[in-house]
């Protein structure tokens, strides 16, 4: 078996583990920039013996905390085909992180080495990429460190977005593959999707877009998009790009800011090309999750400011595909995914068209859940999207191509650029952008005839600071609660009590928090209903 503990042992010490109890959650390790040296230390040590228990296929670390604030970061683990880590490994990442001593790390490592028989046969080989925070350069320091003591072949992605590095890592274990999924380097994306965007959009002209880059690594990936589509494909105003000033990442800005607040990036009421009418949108801090919005008044009026969220996009985007699917005649099924903090309006309005599954909160189950239909489109309201094409769904429209005609073989070319340009490894802030830029020109919509599909009900949302928040237990797709007892009924008491009433409750899986929602028909009796369940919530823990 195989650990190279002396190494390991000997590089240990200079990323000795902080006093604090580490996670590995719905996005990995995320807390204070200033105690995760060692646990990126360690992370680079478990990665290579992840990619040894793929048989030396490639597997990616990204150093980001997405949309939080600027002195947090993180890091998580992309698995060999660019997908989330597999859930398994979740618990031994912990256990690695959280162990005390030098020994104890050994001992934690070893088990893993143990339970998956793992050898020195294959070279392990970890691709590594992060953002803009100005913590991150020396957390990627200590995953070198890391990958060094374990012998491990690594790739430096650099600087780059979470989508990019999931598109690093699937590129990087096909290319022997008879479809490989691009060259796997920053240019070879941007070439990937640009080329597909050419494809699909031909020459319908999307409107124009005004981008907030959330003052982070979006805005390099958007201008690296751009310098490789053909001059004046988009035109786009890119705002809030200011990478690298330090306090500026996600302040006042970007799609977490936005969706939560409902409300402009700070300071657009002075810019020029924020004009009623336009479509604008926001990526956050390692551009995965994308919202759009737009005004019908002056800048300065919060009342004119409409959000296009991720409900928003999921209904768009299904409508269309079904519609596209409809056309070539397959019999494939198309489906959505949702969560709890879909706005009902959205599920309602859907659920007329294409089946629905709702999940639990964070991508890795919306992900899983999309992959049981031939085509699944997943959004979070909070942005975080994609579209996925099953490869019965794959051959067949590729089988279909051969002998298709007229619209058919339109409809089937344009789902096939489309499964091109989709980055379908993850929720892609610039390939979700380019996705929503085709079905707009195509449907010659602008956005307000986009938000017009169906109205959101109003909803609020909050935080509950409590003692402990594993007391809270929920089922039914975390639409009920079964513990603390007595409250899901009290809860049920007061939704009874609203016109289209609805609320949950939910521990954070990010955050030492609990979340309360809640909607209504009024927007009164969503304020107050998420604040008598917040207050239920309180008494109650
Ligand atoms: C993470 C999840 C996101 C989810 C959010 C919920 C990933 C990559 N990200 O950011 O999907 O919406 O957590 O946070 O899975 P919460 O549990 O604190 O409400
Ligand atoms: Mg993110």
């Amino acid at each position: 078996m195989y650990l190279p503990e002396h190494e390991i042992a000997d590089a240990s010490p200079a990323f000795p583990k902080p006093d604090q109890r580490l996670v590995y959650g719905t996005a990995g390790f995320r807390t204070k920039a200033d105690v995760l040296a060692s646990t990126c230390f360690r992370m680079g040590i478990v990665a290579a013996l992840r990619s040894l228990s793929l048989d030396g296929a490639a597997v990616g670390l990204m150093v980001t905390a997405s949309h939080n604030p600027e002195p947090d970061n993180g890091i998580k683990m992309v698995d060999s085909m660019g997908q989330m880590l597999a859930p398994e490994w979740e618990p031994l990442c912990t256990a690695v992180a959280n162990a005390e001593t030098v020994d104890e790390l050994i001992r934690e490592l070893r088990r893993i080495v143990d339970a998956f028989r793992l050898d020195g046969t294959n070279e392990p080989h970890v691709v590594y990429a992060w953002d803009t925070r100005p913590s991150s350069p020396a957390l990627v320091d200590a995953i070198r460190a890391g990958l060094r003591a374990m012998g491990a072949k690594s790739t430096e992605g650099g600087l780059l977005t979470t989508p990019q590095l999931h598109y690093l890592v699937l590129a990087s274990n096909t290319l022997q593959s008879p479809k490989p999924f691009g060259e796997p380097t920053e240019q070879g994306y941007y070439r990937k999707l640009a080329d597909a965007y050419v494809a699909v959009a031909g020459d319908r002209r999307p409107p124009p877009l005004v981008v907030d880059c959330a003052n982070g690594v979006g805005t390099r990936a958007l201008q690296g998009l751009l310098h490789v589509l053909p001059p004046n494909t988009l035109e786009i105003t890119a705002l809030r790009t200011a990478v690298g000033e330090r306090g500026q990442l996600n302040a006042g800005c970007g799609a977490d800011f936005v969706k939560t607040q409902q409300r402009l990036p700070n300071g657009y009421a002075d810019e020029s090309a924020v004009q009623p009418g336009t479509l604008m949108c926001s990526f956050d801090g390692d551009a995965d999750r994308i919202v759009f919005y737009y005004l019908t008044g002056p800048a300065s009026d919060p009342a004119s400011f409409h959000l296009l969220d991720g409900d928003k996009i999921a209904s768009l985007a299904a409508d269309y595909l079904a519609d596209l699917v409809k056309t070539t005649g397959l019999p494939l099924q198309l489906g959505c995914v949702q969560t709890a903090y879909a706005n009902g309006a959205s599920t309602a309005y859907l659920e007329a068209k294409v089946p629905i599954t709702c999940t639990k909160t964070g991508v890795k189950h919306l992900h899983h859940a999309a992959e049981q239909y031939d085509v699944g489109v997943y959004f979070e309201a909070n942005g975080h999207g994609t579209v996925l094409f099953s490869p019965r769904a794959m051959e067949q429209l590729e089988q279909a191509m051969a002998n298709a005609e007229g619209a058919k073989a339109a409809a089937l070319r344009e789902l096939l650029s489309l499964a091109v340009m989709i980055n379908q490894t993850v929720g892609d802030a610039l390939s979700d952008m380019l996705l929503v830029l085709v079905i707009l020109s195509a449907r010659a919509w602008d956005a307000r005839a986009w938000d017009a599909c169906y109205t959101d009900l109003p909803n609020r949302l909050a935080k509950v600071s409590v003692r402990d928040r594993t007391v809270f237990q929920t089922t039914d797709a975390e639409r009920r609660l079964t513990s603390p007892a007595t409250l899901q009924a009290q809860i049920d008491e007061l939704v009874r009590a609203v016109p289209s009433g609805r609320a949950f409750v939910r521990p954070s899986g990010t955050e030492d928090c609990v979340r309360v929602y809640a909607e209504a028909a009024g927007s009164e009796d969503a304020e107050r209903l998420v604040r008598q369940v917040s207050e239920l919530v309180s008494s109650s823990a």
